[in-house]
């Protein structure tokens, strides 16, 4: 497809770009997002933990630096960060990284995913400045599509003109737009150790990582925005059914 677009009349092109930067451009919240979960795609994964934290376009484009000149994160932010209990059994993998386990979700007697808990992200999302755009790393791939199954899973879902954007497929295309990707060079905190010189905060922890996410983001906003593939949530196939 992005063959096809580059061998278009230029006229045609511009139009096309200029149809996506009008809906990107009009966006006034960006919702970062995290989710924890079971495992990984082929794990059929359960949420286990997850997180919002709604920035609003302004503070995307002034962002502010402190005296050493590092980007600081922004101070109105909006969060929800939620614990869940999956009802299946984590795996090591996922336990180990996360820290989450059955035990000690069962131990805090975490609520299963359920139709309260998408009230709540509803109302979450309805208290932010409209039109809304999801983010999260890697989120085409995994967060999206599992948020979806679970949403499906309580007959539920999000409007389809909901905006959607993945910062790994961002950061990879804005790095090399010739898209010969490097393994390994995007994940979050391989992205934050060049941008602040150190490891990230809380890896694995869902605020942990929407937070090292917020901050790499700022970093590159403008840019990012600009040459993002946006999707809106009707174009995201769940994980599993
Ligand atoms: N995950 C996993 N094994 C990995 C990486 C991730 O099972 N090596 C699963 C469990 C995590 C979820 O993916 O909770 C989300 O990953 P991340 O913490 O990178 O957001
Ligand atoms: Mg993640
Ligand atoms: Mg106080
Ligand atoms: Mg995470």
């Amino acid at each position: 497809i992005c063959r096809l677009i580059r061998s278009m009349p230029r006229r045609f092109r511009e139009d096309l770009q200029s149809q996506t930067s009008v809906m990107s451009g009009e966006v006034k919240t960006f919702v970062f997002l995290d989710l924890e979960a079971t495992g990984l795609n082929q794990d059929l994964p359960k949420i286990t933990e997850i997180c919002l934290i709604a920035v609003h376009v302004s503070s995307l484009e002034n962002s502010v630096t402190d005296e050493s000149g590092e980007v600081q994160l922004p101070r109105v932010m909006d969060k929800l960060c939620l614990c869940v209990d999956p009802g299946k059994p984590l795996t090591e993998g996922a336990s180990t990284i996360t820290g989450l386990s059955n035990k000690n979700l069962n131990d805090s007697e975490k609520q299963k995913f359920d139709t309260n808990l998408i009230k709540s992200i509803n109302q979450f999302v309805d208290r932010q400045a409209k039109p809304v755009c999801l983010v999260a790393h890697n989120g085409f791939f995994y967060d999206f599509p599992l948020l979806k199954s679970e949403l499906q899973q309580q007959n539920e879902d999000f409007p389809g003109t909901m905006l959607c954007l993945d910062s790994l497929q961002a950061f990879r295309k804005l790095d090399d737009p010739t898209a010969k990707y490097v393994k390994g060079r995007h994940t979050l905190s391989e992205i934050y150790k060049r941008s602040f010189g150190k490891e990230p905060n809380y890896p694995h922890f869902a605020e942990g990582d929407v937070l090292t996410l917020i901050a790499v983001f700022i970093c590159q906003a403008r840019q990012l925005l600009d040459m993002s593939s946006y999707k809106t949530w009707e174009q995201i196939r769940p994980m599993y059914t």
